[in-house]
């Protein structure tokens, strides 16, 4: 009897141990995934950190040149030579690398142009509809139907809920969303599009720099946009003539009155007031600009996409209007687009 009681204590003292031991590794594991949570997010954070001084100083950047060009009395805008138009290579920050760049967001094509505000109500615009449907067929080489995509644009973007045109598309013809009915936010709204394909083929994804989402009205800078872009806006009214005697003008030197621009011969074909509404969709100096930032520490990287408004006027302040951490799947964007000398 006294034997197997001390049999049975000391099978009882082992199954404690087990469970004790078994609870014990439990809490460890559970301690280190809790500490390198806590310390992934703490590098997250400090990464975002860097990325955020980063951006102050590029957004300080836009604000000496923006100084300069009204010290010098020239409100000019352009990607070469401007003072903005930088970019950090790589460079050892405490324990981060940081590198950055800016770019112009007034050089691309604004898919909200495509509507016009009139008494509270976003109405669309062929013309406009007509140059996006140039651009996407020079430049989207995976997207077969443009001048659908460009009118499922519009129609995204107008109040009403009709189809307006002979392609385009409302909330009855999307199954899992509803369209917005107002200005879009991001360019990749372009992608929420119905008719927008989606292939197998990795994407190139410098097209995307082509295009943006800005105001209704904001002018296209002819110092820092692309000739794709320009041969859509400016090529569309006025023949690649025009187009062409754009590029020659800016090659020594920007562009610095859209008037001069505009008594050059090559516009001669438009008539009075079809030049002065040419005129008036385009600037030479911008307002909106992108801040890209990458960070690296300890083999982890962040990047950081900031967008602002550099206010010119009397009291207007240059603030961030948009912030974007995205994935690293591409270079840094250069100040001029890639397409920016491709001809
Ligand atoms: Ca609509
Ligand atoms: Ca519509």
């Amino acid at each position: 009897m006294k034997w197997r009681q001390q049999g049975m204590a000391l099978i009882i003292v082992l199954m404690l141990f087990a469970i004790l031991s078994t609870l014990m590794l439990e809490i460890m594991f559970r301690q280190d995934r809790f500490l390198t949570r806590a310390d992934n997010l703490l590098q997250w954070d400090k990464r975002y950190q860097y990325a955020m001084a980063a951006e102050v100083v590029a957004q300080q950047g836009l604000i000496d040149d923006l100084q300069d060009d009204q010290n010098n009395n020239a409100l000019v805008d352009d990607c070469i030579e401007e003072q903005w138009a930088v970019q950090l290579p790589p460079s050892p920050y405490e324990d981060a690398m940081l590198s950055a760049s800016v770019q112009d967001l007034q050089g691309r094509f604004n898919l909200n142009w495509l509507v016009t505000a009139q008494n509270d109500q976003f109405v669309r615009d062929p013309q406009r509809i007509d140059q996006l449907t140039r651009l996407i067929d020079a430049t989207f080489p995976d997207q077969t139907n443009a001048s659908r995509l460009a009118n499922e644009m519009a129609d995204w973007l107008d109040s009403n809920n009709i189809v307006d045109g002979v392609e385009g598309a409302e909330d009855p013809e999307y199954r899992s969303r509803r369209t917005p009915n107002m200005p879009a936010a991001h360019e990749s709204e372009l992608r929420a599009l119905l008719g927008f394909q989606v292939t197998d083929q990795p994407e190139n994804s410098e097209v995307w720099g082509l295009f943006t989402a800005l105001p209704l009205g904001t002018t296209l800078n002819v110092n820092t946009a692309p000739p794709q872009v320009l041969d859509a806006v400016v090529g569309s009214l006025a023949g690649t003539a025009a187009v062409q005697a754009i590029l020659e003008a800016r090659k020594e030197e920007p562009i610095t009155e859209i008037s001069t621009l505009m008594q050059n011969a090559a516009f001669n074909g438009l008539k009075a007031n079809q030049k002065s509404d040419l005129a008036s969709l385009l600037g030479v100096s911008s307002e909106y600009f992108q801040v890209m930032v990458d960070v690296e520490v300890d083999g982890q990287l962040s990047r950081l996409v900031s967008r602002l408004r550099r206010g010119s006027g009397q009291g207007q302040t240059t603030s961030v209007f948009s912030r974007q951490v995205s994935p690293l799947l591409t270079p840094l964007e250069p100040a001029c687009n890639p397409f920016y000398n491709v001809q």
